[in-house]
């Protein structure tokens, strides 16, 4: 338990978080219109870490503006080679900050240190590097057609991973020839600004990547400017469908990475105290904050038991805490309001009828936490079955057949992801190709690399980042 370990460092002694930001708009730092401001508040202790500027509907457009005039003078002209000079400066960049990243990464957003120091960060900078390399081989990347940028892209990121989903929109859209405005969650605003820092002391031209923090209000604003030729939204189903609705009428192109309610498939004959690694993983990483958290565990019946016996063996030994603690295993919930939510939903798992058992651990008394939980006995139809609690909260159902698993696994409105444990490679196989989801792991879970396209099938969105494929996003093919 984390009052168990020495107390991690005070974060002052490694990085040095502003009192206030300003907007990154035309690579200076500018002040709201408004004047209105918004703190940003650790969730693991409540304090407030940063007063950050709230930007308008006349922000994001001068940030709209800053990036079309970036857009026509360099970026668009530039020779791809050129492109990727900066974008590997970029990811050096990252790499020399990693560990002011990080820790400030966890601080914001709630995260494990040995998370964001392991997984975040590295990432973010290998989407840079992957695509750096891409910028002067457009050509190659469509079978030698000619392609060309499509102009301003506005972004609109989540909290779960401020810092790499950043990157995730930022990188392919830079290396493509587009300029970007990007606006970051509210509650976890400061990697995307410090990346700001890092692509202003790269020396981008102005104005090729702005960043514009707000609610959603300011991301409306930014979805809706006229100016803005693609759309690229990472966050809820209901948010993503209403962006859709409101750039209807227009030839925008629109990119949508939302929900899910992943199937990991257990099978008696897999190794199971690596599927419960897998299981562990799948669901209590990053406090399950991960649109492809394995979420509903399908687990053979006849090892239903003993793999439930283990997993509460295992969950006993997780550390729930301080999110700056090397030790932790489960940081904090990112906010307030995600607590409540994933309260409300275990509540009604309970009303239901299933069964719930939460790992045996103290939890810190300030600071948003919740500890590791599972379900058995929940009914298909159940809310916790059918809706994305976002949390460290986990719904156990049993299966019979593959058949049946997989006609379990696609009984969802999602379709992002799907985790197969099995001894057997043919089963996998066959697996993979009959559940509808974008990424299928075998004997593997939250895997993620640049050179493999992610995203969904169904209500899960559409597009995919990363990979070749994830530069189709970004492109006019001729
Ligand atoms: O997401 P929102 P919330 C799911 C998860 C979570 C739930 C609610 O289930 O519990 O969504 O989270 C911006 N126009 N996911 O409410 O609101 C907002 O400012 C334009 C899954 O925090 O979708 C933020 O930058 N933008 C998901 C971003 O959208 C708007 C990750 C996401 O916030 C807007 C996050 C609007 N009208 C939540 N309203 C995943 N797929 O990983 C808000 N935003």
């Amino acid at each position: 338990h984390a009052w168990d370990y020495a107390p991690a460092p005070e974060a002052s002694d490694h990085v040095k978080i502003d009192p206030k930001y300003g907007l990154f708009i035309g690579g200076r730092w500018v002040t709201p219109r408004s004047g209105k401001t918004f703190a940003t508040v650790s969730p693991s202790t409540e304090e407030k870490l940063s007063e950050i500027a709230e930007a308008n509907a006349q922000d994001v457009d001068d940030a709209v503006k800053a990036a079309r005039e970036a857009y026509d003078k360099y970026w668009s002209k530039m020779r791809g080679a050129d492109r990727a000079k900066y974008i590997f400066r970029i990811a050096r960049a990252i790499q020399e900050k990693a560990r002011e990243l990080a820790i400030v990464e966890s601080m914001d957003g709630g995260k494990p240190i040995k998370e964001s120091r392991d997984v975040d960060v590295p990432l973010a900078a290998a989407h840079f590097f992957y695509h750096a390399g891409w910028a002067d081989k457009l050509e190659y990347a469509f079978q030698g057609r000619s392609v060309r940028p499509l102009g301003v892209a506005g972004q609109i990121i989540p909290w779960n991973f401020p810092l790499l989903m950043a990157a995730w929109k930022i990188a392919p859209a830079l290396a493509c020839g587009n300029t970007v405005v990007l606006k970051p969650a509210e509650t976890t605003p400061l990697t995307a600004l410090l990346l700001a820092k890092i692509i202003e002391e790269a020396e981008l031209p102005p104005g090729v990547v702005n960043i514009v923090t707000g609610a959603g209000e300011t991301g409306a604003a930014l979805a809706n400017h006229p100016d803005v030729n693609k759309v690229a939204f990472t966050g809820s189903t209901d948010v993503g469908k209403r962006i859709q609705r409101a750039i209807a009428g227009t030839t925008k192109r629109l990119t949508l990475e939302l929900g899910g309610k992943a199937a990991n498939i257990v099978f008696a004959d897999a190794p199971l105290d690596q599927a419960v690694e897998g299981i562990v993983n799948g669901i209590y990483f990053n406090q399950g904050h991960v649109c492809c958290a394995g979420s509903r565990l399908l687990v053979e019946e006849s090892v239903h038991d003993v793999l439930v016996r283990k997993l509460k063996d295992r969950m006993a030994t997780l550390r729930v805490g301080n999110p700056l603690d090397k030790n932790t295993d489960v940081g904090a919930i990112n906010s307030k309001m995600q607590l409540e939510r994933i309260r409300d939903l275990v509540a009604y798992g309970e009303k239901e009828g299933a069964e719930r058992y939460s790992a045996p651990c103290r939890l810190p008394e300030k600071g948003y936490f919740f500890a590791p939980t599972f379900f058995t006995g929940a009914s298909q139809s159940s809310r916790i079955a059918r809706e994305e609690i976002f949390g460290p909260v986990l719904t156990i159902m049993t299966f019979r057949t593959p058949e049946e698993a997989v006609e379990k696994a696609n009984n969802t409105m999602y379709g992002l992801s799907a985790g197969i444990w099995t001894d057997k490679g043919a089963k996998i196989f066959w697996m993979a190709t009959k559940l509808k989801a974008g990424v299928v792991w075998g004997n593997t879970y939250n895997k993620f690399d640049p050179t493999s396209p992610f995203g969904g099938y169904k209500e899960s969105g559409f597009g995919r980042e990363g990979g070749r494929q994830g530069l189709s996003a970004y492109v006019e093919v001729a």
